[in-house]
């Protein structure tokens, strides 16, 4: 089965930063999931722009940013410009007055646009949005956090996007609480990539390659 996975660099050991990334892509990592906080939209400071770019710097898989901050058409340029084309940026719609506009610009730098759904945030009021973008992170936690709960509702959402598809043309990716019950059931239905956490992929006892490894080769 076909399925992307990423880490999300938030939970890495940041004294060995270097070793994480090399130790993940040799692992056979897919991307890497930046989430960049800013302490108003999200109650905390998890990654910044230089954590970006070092790990931008590293490594030559795609970066997968997940913008957490206010008002980001205020400052996206200082991600775009760090970026590489095929990089994906995702936004939070409601962080943003005018969520198109700055769709528009990253569409514009090359990059792939995306929108992150919270768990509180209905399809409805996003609708027009995924007209825009090829990618829509659902998130299944609230935002700001590794390392919480499974909010079982989103799964709800998560079937109605699957089946919003037919009609229109962009991907699906689970980020938060994301166990190997989740890519099980999930990716035959259609997510497309899964975002690896505390819960799955790090601060385990196994390598990142057998982790990984054991996830290729779940039984579907
Ligand atoms: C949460 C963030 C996520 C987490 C990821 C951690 O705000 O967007 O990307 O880092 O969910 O995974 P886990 O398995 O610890 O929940
Ligand atoms: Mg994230």
């Amino acid at each position: 089965m076909d399925f992307e996975l990423t880490a999300s660099m938030m939970c890495a050991d940041y004294g060995n930063l270097k070793k994480e990334v090399r130790e993940l892509e040799a692992g056979g990592i897919d991307s890497f999931h930046i989430d960049i906080m800013d302490g108003r939209y999200v109650p905390n400071f998890a990654m910044s722009l230089n954590d970006m770019k070092y790990i931008a710097s590293a490594t030559r898989k795609p970066l997968d940013v997940h913008l957490m901050i206010e008002h980001p058409n205020n400052c996206i340029e200082l991600f775009l410009d760090n970026l590489r084309t095929g990089d994906t940026v995702y936004i939070h719609p409601e962080a943003e007055y005018h969520p198109s506009t700055t769709l528009q610009k990253i569409i514009n730098a090359g990059m792939i646009p995306g929108i992150a759904v919270n768990p509180g945030t209905s399809i409805e009021t996003v609708y027009e949005m995924l007209r825009i973008v090829k990618k829509v992170l659902v998130m299944s936690v609230n935002p700001g956090n590794a390392g919480q709960m499974y909010l079982p509702y989103v799964g709800k959402k998560m079937t109605r996007l699957l089946s919003m598809r037919r009609e229109m043309d962009f991907q699906i990716y689970w980020d938060g609480a994301c166990g190997a019950d989740k890519i099980l059931e999930f990716a035959p239905k259609g997510v497309r990539g899964f975002v690896l956490g505390t819960t799955l992929l790090f601060g385990k006892k196994q390598t990142y390659g057998e982790t990984l490894e054991n996830i290729r080769r779940l039984r579907f």
